[in-house]
């Protein structure tokens, strides 16, 4: 994607550091201070800052934590603030720009260069067989799809694609238009992000959601964190695992990487974070290989039992296993066979490392695991958090205060975005329910994922692909093949903030649609609108935008969606866009009909905090499964096998980028600097390859069957991640992930896990 230099490195002036220990204090607050400063200037700045999250501001966009009702005056941190300034600043793409740069040209821009471009602010198009984009007029530009939609000879030629940054409100809209016209093509991030919990949690406890609240945080005695990097990814969770510290918690971080912030945390909103040594936070952090989580689970599982069986009564929440679950026994008997070998292999642990766990797990009254891309995307993803909830049930921990489930999500609203109906296969109660409020029956036959759609571009199958948000051709796995899949659609259209390489990577002819963000003020008919999101632990607040739009031309996403609505479908099925448009109330309205929590929506909403949405497992032992019990499950363990000389990769996210949105090339706690071609191996590793810290590599993924992948001429970084597992960043290494290595029964790219080999280069 970078094009290589001539001294043959893509970053001539990388420069790579020691790691940090400490996650925020000092650094943390400058570095999120400083950039918005620079570019905004200090009135702006202080508007923005002191909105975020507030009960009357609006929502940060850069991940999904819930707020808590106590807020301080910067409810925000450090990666917050470079989300915030890189949506809300000033610079904006010239119309010269267009003429400037044809679509060749913009191909070796990074997707750093893209993004500080600035902010996209009139609609252009690309016809087919040009190179250059064109400035078009909104009106011109509905035209353009409309009429492509209509010409299609079945709605499921077209591919609804959904970021998770979209709003509730936006999210129904957009669905409703899709179904309208007739499809349940609906892919969105959360395919390739925390399906594989959506799947696990609906069949075992009824509900693909967190089961705590926020203030159970407060009353827990144990925290076990897995597959999770909150210093960078989440990074006000930190605050909230210093409180339940000094509540006397004590917290597990499970993890290949010992990241910056599962060690120690400097909070800049306290005294002691400024000055002292912070708060260590993790009580034990097991290092464990990739993949490993389900035989770690199984063997804390297996020793909970055995801990039972030794003092009967004392350990197993017999009460609640009783009333509320099934399964036990058949869990008994699986893990009954656990060999201790394979466990040990697995999870490269010792055997006290676990029992220290086991006997945590045991002595908390109330636990809560927490995790997140470490679990999802691999390729046992399903089968590892069914037993994760296992795990859970064996001692009550669901439904009690203090205890509980709780995947913590990606983009800020990609929970609500699934409330709201954006799901290729949302059940018929929720199509029912649509039927009954629009008066048309939704399409029935079940739409395709992320990766179906592209595997349907690849036959063929999908011609039309329009995305709300998102940069899908970079997020998805095999860079190569989505590229080329969506190379051969005939429209791409993407409705953005700012420019990526979806915008430069399209269909044959393609469209550019830029809209608001979540900071600007959204002015309609009926005067100042808002939208709501819903968080990691299902509250639903509004969003309000503070500042002025950045220029007058931009339509908001719901304009954009209500016009291209009564472009396509004119007045079919009599449902009224231009209402919708001009009253947002008008859409909660809808929804507050059609989506269970939401009967007074436009009521709650309004509340100061918002509201919290019913949970059946939290509030009331309720589950909703095919028994109505929690379902206690057996999962055959298979564990990454790593042949000689391979490693297992896995892709993560720099401190300065947000998905494909890279802020900075810096990645401050894991030491690199000016650079992201760096691939971490453990040291051991390195000598056992033959290779040097510092020397250049060139990494093949292997997958049976097909041509090796390859990501040429990375820095090898000597790094204390596990034996046998190696790290690079993503985006850039999506090459390396082959299309057709998915995680079973969610479909979720493997983007943890991928078998390669490192050649030196030259
Ligand atoms: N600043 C910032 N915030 C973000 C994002 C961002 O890019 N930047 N992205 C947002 C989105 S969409 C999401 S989904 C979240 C992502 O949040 P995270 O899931 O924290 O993000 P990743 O960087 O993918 O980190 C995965 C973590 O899992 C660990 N891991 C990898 N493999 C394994 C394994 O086999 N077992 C275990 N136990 N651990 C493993 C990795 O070492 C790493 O610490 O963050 C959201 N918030
Ligand atoms: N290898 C590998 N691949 C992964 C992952 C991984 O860990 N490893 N993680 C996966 C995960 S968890 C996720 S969630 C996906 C992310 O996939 P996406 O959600 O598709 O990607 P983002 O990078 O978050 O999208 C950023 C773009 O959204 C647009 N945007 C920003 N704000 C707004 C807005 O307010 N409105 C609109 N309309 N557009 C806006 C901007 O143009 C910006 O360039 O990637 C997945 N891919
Ligand atoms: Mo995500």
């Amino acid at each position: 994607m970078t094009k290589p230099l001539d001294d043959g490195s893509a970053y001539p002036d990388l420069t790579v550091g020691p790691k940090a220990d400490d996650a925020v204090g000092i650094p943390g607050i400058f570095h999120s201070l400083e950039p918005a400063f620079v570019k905004l200037g200090p009135a702006r700045t202080a508007k923005l800052l002191t909105s975020i999250n507030q009960k009357d501001g609006f929502d940060c966009m850069s991940c999904a934590w819930p707020d808590p009702d106590k807020r301080k005056t910067l409810e925000f941190c450090e990666n917050g603030a470079k989300a915030v300034t890189w949506e809300a600043t000033p610079v904006t793409v010239p119309t010269s720009f267009w003429g400037e740069y044809s679509v060749t040209d913009l191909l070796d821009k990074s997707e750093y260069w893209l993004g500080m471009q600035g902010r996209l602010v009139e609609p252009v198009y690309r016809p087919a067989g040009e190179d250059h984009y064109h400035p078009v007029s909104w009106d011109e530009a509905f035209r353009l799809v409309a009429e492509t939609l209509n010409g299609l000879d079945t709605p499921d030629r077209a591919a609804f694609y959904t970021s998770g940054r979209t709003a509730n409100e936006t999210a129904f809209l957009y669905q409703l238009f899709v179904r309208a016209f007739g499809t349940n093509n609906l892919p969105d991030c959360s395919n390739m992000c925390h399906e594989s919990t959506g799947t696990a949690l609906t069949e075992t406890i009824g509900i693909g959601k967190s089961t705590i609240a926020y203030d159970d945080f407060e009353h827990t005695d144990l925290i076990i964190i897995m597959g999770q990097n909150p210093g960078t990814n989440h990074p006000r969770m930190l605050t909230a695992l210093e409180d339940a510290k000094r509540s006397g918690a004590s917290i597990v971080a499970v993890n290949p990487l010992p990241e910056a912030g599962l060690i120690r945390y400097k909070n800049p909103q306290t005294v002691r974070g400024l000055v002292g040594h912070g708060t260590a936070l993790a009580d034990q952090f097991l290092q464990i290989r990739s993949g490993g989580d389900m035989a770690l689970l199984q063997a804390v599982g297996k020793r909970v039992l055995e801990a039972e069986d030794a003092n009967p009564g004392t350990v197993l929440d017999h009460d609640f296993l009783d009333t509320y679950t099934q399964g036990l026994d058949e869990l008994k008997a699986h893990l009954a066979e656990l060999d201790e070998a394979d466990v040990l292999t697995a999870t490269g642990l010792t055997s006290a490392e676990i029992d220290e766990l086991a006997d945590r797990y045991i002595r908390a009254d109330r636990t809560i695991i927490t995790w997140a891309m470490g679990l999802t995307q691999q390729k046992k993803a399903v089968e590892t958090l069914r037993e994760l909830i296992n795990l859970l049930l064996l001692r009550g921990n669901i439904g009690k205060p203090g205890a509980g489930a709780s995947p913590i999500r990606g983009h800020s609203n990609v929970q609500g975005d699934r409330t709201m109906g954006i799901w290729e296969q949302m059940p018929e109660r929720f199509l029912d329910a649509l039927e009954h409020e629009f008066g048309f029956n939704p399409p029935r036959k079940h739409g395709t994922d992320s990766l179906h759609t592209i595997e349907g571009m690849q036959r063929g199958d999908i011609s039309v692909f329009i995305a709300m948000g998102g940069n899908f051709v970079s997020a998805i796995s095999d860079t190569a093949a989505a590229e080329a899949a969506m190379r051969g659609t005939d429209l791409s259209v993407q409705v953005s903030t700012k420019l990526n390489r979806s915008h430069v990577v399209t269909g044959k002819a393609a469209l550019i649609l830029p809209t608001l963000g979540r900071t600007e003020v959204d002015i309609q008919e009926t005067g100042a609108q808002f939208v709501s999101v819903e968080d990691s632990v299902c509250a639903v607040h509004g969003s309000h935008g503070r500042i002025p739009p950045v220029a007058p031309n931009i339509l908001s996403e719901i304009a954009i969606v209500c016009r291209l609505a009564r472009a396509t479908l004119g007045d079919r099925y009599g449902i009224d866009w231009a209402g919708f448009e001009g009253d947002y109330d008008i859409i909660r309205e809808h929804i507050s009909h059609v989506v269970p929590g939401f009967e007074n929506f436009n009521t709650d909403v309004r509340r100061k905090g918002g509201f919290v949405l019913p949970n059946g497992p939290r509030d009331s032992r309720t589950f909703n499964t095919a028994t109505g019990k929690a379902m206690i499950t057996v999962n055959r363990l298979e564990p990454v096998v790593r042949p000689e000389g391979r490693l297992i990769l896995q892709t993560v996210r720099a401190h300065d980028q947000f998905n494909t949105t890279i802020y900075s090339l810096n990645d401050r706690y894991r030491g690199i600097r000016k650079g992201r071609d760096v691939i971490f191996v453990n040291p051991d590793d390195i000598a056992e390859l033959g290779l040097a810290d510092g020397q250049r590599v060139d990494i093949f993924s292997e997958w049976e069957g097909e041509p090796d992948r390859v990501l040429r001429n990375y820095r090898v970084v000597s790094y204390p991640t596990a034996k046998g597992c190696a790290a690079a960043y993503y985006p850039e290494a999506n090459v390396l992930v082959p299309l057709a290595s998915a995680a079973d029964r969610s479909n979720t790219p493997v983007s943890k896990a991928i078998l390669v080999r490192l050649e030196p280069v030259g």
